[in-house]
């Protein structure tokens, strides 16, 4: 298996942070933070523009990568380092074809199969959960540790867990597993 792209990603929503989400990224950083992902539902491509030119520039002192959650044009006009897409989203294998092979491709899963699928569509990391319960997402049930594991057995490119990652429930989080973090980071004070 490809080493790890990154081990531990804040997924970043500006309305979800408790200060300046600038701050929030140094300070996530400053824990261990490795990777950052732009999560915007609620924004449009010309808001998500400006903030994330902003996002890039900071990313790109603290030398850390910056994906973008779902929207390939803003990826590709910030020249992020990579795309991260759902099960709902433009297709993983068309999103290769059309950043080409220097980007990253990430992939949301959710059971096994997708996980096993994933490799084909040459993405370059699998996002797999909800692990744990969260409410960033609305899962009052999560996955399981242990299908967490089933799913990281069978991975052919690295894989990341998310949803509900928490001080208490790192611990269930297997090694060679990547992390990828919402609220316990937006909480940052
Ligand atoms: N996908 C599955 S759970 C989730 C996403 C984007 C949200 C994770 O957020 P949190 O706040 O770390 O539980
Ligand atoms: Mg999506």
């Amino acid at each position: 298996m490809r080493p790890p792209l990154f081990r531990r990603c804040f997924v970043l929503t500006q309305s979800l942070c408790q200060k300046d989400p600038r701050e929030v990224v140094q300070h996530a950083v400053d824990l261990g933070v490795d990777c950052v992902q732009l999560r915007e539902k609620e924004m449009t491509s010309a808001e998500m523009f400006t903030w994330g030119k902003e996002l890039k520039a900071l990313t790109d002192q603290l030398r850390i990568p910056l994906v973008i959650n779902d929207n390939v044009e803003v990826a590709q006009a910030l020249c992020a380092r990579g795309v991260h897409v759902g099960q709902d989203d433009m297709h993983a294998d068309d999103v290769r074809k059309l950043v080409g092979l220097e980007m990253w491709v990430g992939l949301s899963t959710h059971n096994l199969d997708q996980v096993d699928e994933a490799a084909e569509f040459g993405v370059d990391y699998v996002g797999f959960g909800p692990v744990f319960a969260t409410e960033t997402k609305g899962y009052s049930q999560g996955l399981g540790p242990e299908y967490l594991a089933a799913a990281l057995a069978i991975a052919r490119v690295p894989l990341v867990a998310i949803g509900g990652i928490q001080e208490e429930t790192l611990r269930f989080i297997p090694d060679g597993c990547g992390i990828a973090q919402s609220s316990a980071l937006c909480g940052l004070e």
